[in-house]
């Protein structure tokens, strides 16, 4: 029987003593694969355990890349095509074979040099799931052990045979119908499957699991709420069982050091999101970096990057492993890229801040019982942390600034900054290659009570009609947080597809408007783009086939940003024939209903209508004054219609309307009344009354 570690032996220790078994590896090619430099094949959603995304091929360069084209380009017949989904998986590529997942959690084998389909497997899930805060989406796969892994919108992690495609095992993580689901890729390592898990917005208990590889069963969870007596315990109220409730979600692949032996995750918002009046306290380990131990799951570490976060300031984009110099040190670095505009740069090895982190007072509120301090990372934000000034709204701050039922403007808005983008690192560069988003957020607070399966929010924040979106591209040079290079670009790209980096010296990744971009890794210049047809919010990949190096890519949009939909993957090198497409309608780059036609007299909006899900249809009406107007839910999670004057929320309000429910407003007053839905606030809507 294996030497089972007691849970109290320091973490240090457990690493000596696994070291020094003779362990023989689950798969030993792919274990060899995951720990070296990326080459020829991307056999994990990061690239490799490191999550850098970083391939080593040079084929394409800045002196050749203008010459790309398609290699060839798929449709995905449909998968994940309708206005409810995102394609943010990377693909995978291993000895000519590419794997992709798409939204609606639909696997495909593709020949990695012409594209054409090996196999498929649809995952039938049930599409009445009422537990997708945010848009149907998979951020991809992980292999091992001659199987595929995946993780489901219904909280099932999958093993498919990766030869066929068939289902070797599926285990149920958590129950969807209480809030659970999973979005995030898998990561395989030495006979163990590691997932996230969502539900953040639901007021779900956050975890790790891990799985073992072969059977799918659960070997431990790591609990990212800590109870009473664990590590952090102390940071929620005494006798209360809100840590049972307080999100902290996990949205993407952890990255490990095998050294070290210890696996980190990056850990999203508490929840209720808005309202801190029932959570005094820190609240671990939301919004943190947490190191445990690979094998049994021990606590090792953690940094909080944003205390009893009220301004739904998760840490989403994955954690990213490197090594650097600092003060002529060799030293072992973990980064993570905030929604609040920072890059978190740690020592892997303890959690301590490695360019240096200050704790400094803030804005207080307390009967938001918020933090005293918060930490500033030393160094450059990748967006602007202060909100503008604006008709109409009497508060506006910087980031941290405390909020109650008035409306508060704050840069950056929960959605970052960076949201689940993966940045890229570079060891030629020493540079992070980070993506941001501009938007502003009026938050309020309303309060919210738990309901198992609900949403749990608790205030809602939504962007002012009219506010400009945009976003930028940052490198940071990883030992001094500073900005190296800095492009403003017109999409938000916070929580598009983040970047991809090579030896050959380019940063590789889409836009919102279609098309994929290269840009000189030293400067930042655009040095290529090639327009899909279809939004590119999901992460470039690279690999070789035959000598030859591929750059690919999915393109199907994303729906919180709204680029356009589309179930398409595309390939490109140096030899592609294939041409561009037509440019697809551009996302918004302002905030609003206020483009697209106005229907007159129509007094019935549907929502969530036509696969759609996170709209209204017709999203802008114009009526006679006295006209009832009544709002359907036609979707499948709940929704509201909630009037939304100057970031003030309520003045009519449909309330929460499941799966095929009404509510009937009568609208008297001549004016323009703007709506959103609370939970979903980049729904907008407009009643225009005569
Ligand atoms: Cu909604």
């Amino acid at each position: 029987m294996p030497r089972r570690i007691h849970p109290i032996v320091p973490a240090v220790l457990g690493v000596f003593l696994l070291s020094a078994m003779p362990l023989q590896a689950a798969d030993p090619e792919i274990d060899r694969l995951l720990q070296a430099p990326v080459g020829k094949d991307w056999v994990t959603n990061g690239g490799n355990l490191t999550n850098q995304r970083y391939s080593t091929l040079k084929q394409i360069d800045p002196s050749n890349v203008k010459q790309l084209k398609g290699a060839w380009m798929t449709r995905l017949k449909g998968s994940g095509y309708g206005g409810k989904y995102s394609f943010e998986g990377t693909p995978l590529v291993k000895d000519g074979v590419m794997y992709i997942v798409t939204g609606n959690d639909d696997v495909f084998a593709l020949n990695a040099k012409t594209g054409e389909f090996l196999w498929e497997r649809w995952s039938g899930i049930d599409q009445k799931l009422t537990s997708v805060c945010c848009g149907w989406d998979n951020r991809g796969l992980a292999m091992g052990e001659g199987m595929l892994y995946l993780g489901q919108l219904d909280a099932n992690v999958v093993a498919l045979d990766i030869k066929t495609g068939k289902e070797a095992w599926k285990t149920p993580i958590e129950v969807w119908q209480d809030g659970y689901g999973i979005t995030s890729a898998p990561l395989y390592y030495d006979g163990i499957v590691y997932s996230g898990i969502t539900g953040g917005e639901y007021g779900i208990r956050g975890r790790l699991t891990a799985l073992d590889a072969k059977t799918g069963k659960i070997l431990w969870r790591f609990y990212t709420l800590p109870g009473p007596g664990d590590v952090g315990g102390n940071t929620w109220p005494a006798n209360s069982d809100q840590y049972m409730h307080g999100g902290a979600a996990i949205w993407n692949t952890p990255a490990l050091d095998p050294q070290l032996g210890l696996v980190y995750f990056s850990v999203g918002n508490c929840g209720p999101d808005y309202d801190g009046t029932a959570r005094e306290g820190d609240n671990l380990f939301c919004a943190s970096v947490v190191a445990v131990n690979a094998k049994t799951g021990e606590y090792a570490w953690h940094f909080q990057e944003v205390h009893h976060d009220i301004w739904d300031y998760d840490a989403a984009s994955p954690a990213l492993l490197f090594d650097t110099v600092i003060d002529g040190q060799p030293r072992k670095g973990i980064a993570q890229a905030g929604r609040t505009g920072w890059v978190y740069i740690l020592d892997r090895t303890n959690g301590k801040p490695l360019v240096g982190i200050e704790e400094r007072p803030v804005d207080q509120e307390p009967r938001q019982h918020t933090a005293k301090t918060q930490p500033y990372p030393i160094g450059d934000a990748i967006v602007p942390q202060c909100a503008k000034p604006l008709e109409g709204y009497e508060r506006y701050g910087c980031i941290f600034e405390a909020f109650w039922e008035e409306p508060t403007l704050v840069q950056p808005s929960g959605i970052g900054g960076t949201n689940w983008s993966p940045m890229s690192y570079s060891p030629d560069t020493g540079n992070f290659y980070v993506p941001g988003t501009i938007r502003t957020s009026a938050f309020v607070r309303y309060g919210d009570t738990y309901k198992k399966g609900k949403q749990y929010n608790g205030g809602t924040q939504a962007a002012p009609i009219g506010s400009e979106m945009s976003g930028t591209w940052t490198a940071i040079t990883a030992n001094t947080n500073k900005i190296a290079w800095q492009k403003n670009i017109p999409f938000r790209v916070g929580s598009g597809g983040g970047s991809t980096t090579t030896a050959g010296g380019l940063v590789l990744h889409g836009d919102p408007g279609g098309n994929i971009q290269a840009r000189d890794a030293k400067t930042g210049e655009l040095l290529w783009q090639f327009q899909t047809g279809f939004g590119v919010e999901a992460p470039p990949m690279v690999y070789e086939v035959d000598g030859e190096e591929y750059i690919a890519v999915a393109a199907g949009g994303n729906q919180g940003v709204g680029s356009a939909n589309g179930d398409a993957v595309w390939a490109f090198s140096l030899k592609g024939q294939v041409n561009p497409l037509w440019p697809p309608p551009q996302p918004a780059m302002i905030a609003g209903p206020a483009t697209g036609p106005i229907a007159d007299g129509v007094n019935a909006v549907k929502i969530g209508d036509n696969n759609i899900e996170f709209g209204y249809f017709p999203k802008r009406t114009r009526v006679k004054a006295g006209t009832a107007i009544t709002f359907t839910n036609a979707g499948d999670t709940p929704h509201t219609a909630t009037s939304f004057e100057n970031g003030k929320i309520g003045a009519w309000d449909t309330g929460a309307l499941n799966s095929g429910e009404s509510k009937t407003i009568t609208f008297d007053k001549p004016g323009n009344y703007y709506y959103i839905c609370t939970p979903h606030p980049w729904m907008y809507g407009q009643v225009i009354v005569e």
